[in-house]
């Protein structure tokens, strides 16, 4: 079935609900599990994005070498940091107790460490959704799948989503909706097909996307679109809901950035700080 797309007076009452008597506890803890040595800035994009979504706290696990440089840009981040070549699963494991959702794979890089990384969250039955590296090594390493119980947002753009399926990119882009649900279908997950008009699907129904333009086209972009999907499942939106309505909000903040400053000077960065904003 064709989903309709949102329209913006409908938002808030699509959005997680907000309560007068409420602490940050009642918006959800989302763990996400970005950034490397050269790619800290996607931990800080897809950290900012979900902030700007509402998510009561955002625990960044990242390499240790990341700490000085995130806190500087993100202070509102709790960090909590390893160093790969001495990479302890517990230490993981611990920081995945009392989170409601996890979102990984910006910037994550794709070293042995990730790998192990990688296979914790998915082995741990959270809310998730994975992106970027975390979808790279799943392309590399596809006996992982079994490894998770539940299922889960996938984000790819449409080269991960070749290496994913094997497909050509050309053809993935000539067949959007029947790869995207082919593949949702065969790995019981939630697809969203980034590009213009984005595609979501649970492998049932389908949803295509009428926000966002060109001016996203930039790096950073799909990052923070990882941020704003892994607050809504923090905030206990279910997988699809939250893949859905994560890829219109950030549609339409990218459409504000264009009105406010054109498609030429976007930058990822500027997206973030458009997100639900004004909303009341
Ligand atoms: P091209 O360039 O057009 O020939 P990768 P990535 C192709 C992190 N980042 N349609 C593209 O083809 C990410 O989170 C960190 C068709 C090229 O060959 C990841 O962890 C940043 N083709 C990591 O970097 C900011 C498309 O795919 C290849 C396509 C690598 O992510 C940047 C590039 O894709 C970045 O977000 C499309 N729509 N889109 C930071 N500041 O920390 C891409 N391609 O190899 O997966 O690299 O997407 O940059
Ligand atoms: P990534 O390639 O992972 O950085 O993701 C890019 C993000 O920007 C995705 O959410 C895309 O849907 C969005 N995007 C890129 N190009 C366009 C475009 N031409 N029109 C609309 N959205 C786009
Ligand atoms: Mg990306």
């Amino acid at each position: 079935m064709q989903i309709q797309s949102y329209e913006e007076w409908e938002l808030k009452e699509k959005l997680p609900p907000r309560y007068e008597d409420s602490n940050k506890g009642d918006y959800g803890k989302l763990l996400l599990a970005a950034g490397s040595r050269n790619m800290c800035g996607a931990a800080y994009l897809a950290g900012k994005a979900a902030y700007r979504s509402g998510v009561g706290l955002v625990y960044i696990y990242t390499e240790e070498c990341n700490r000085v440089i995130l806190q500087e840009l993100l202070p509102e981040a709790v960090l909590i940091t390893y160093q790969p070549e001495r990479w302890d699963r517990s230490q993981l494991e611990t920081a995945l107790q009392g989170i409601t959702a996890v979102a990984a794979g910006p910037g994550l890089g794709k070293s042995t460490c990730a790998g192990e990384i990688l296979q914790t969250i998915l082995k741990n039955r959270l809310p998730k959704v994975l992106d970027a590296d975390a979808l790279n090594l799943l392309a590399s390493h596809p006996q992982w799948y079994k490894l998770a119980q539940d299922s889960f947002v996938v984000t790819p753009h449409p080269m991960e989503m070749s290496r994913l399926t094997g497909i050509p990119v050309k053809e993935i882009q000539e067949h959007r909706s029947k790869i995207a649900l082919d593949y949702a279908r065969e790995h019981h997950l939630v697809t969203v097909l980034k590009g213009s008009h984005t595609v979501v699907t649970d492998g049932l129904d389908e949803y295509i996307n009428n926000t966002g333009n060109h001016g996203m086209a930039t790096g950073g972009s799909g990052d923070v679109l990882t941020g704003v999907i892994g607050a809504f499942l923090a905030q206990k939106m279910d997988l699809f809901e939250a893949a859905r309505l994560g890829v219109y909000v950030h549609g339409l903040a990218g459409d504000t950035v264009r009105k406010e400053r054109g498609t030429y000077s976007m930058m990822a960065g500027d997206i973030a700080d458009r997100i639900l904003y004004g909303i009341e």
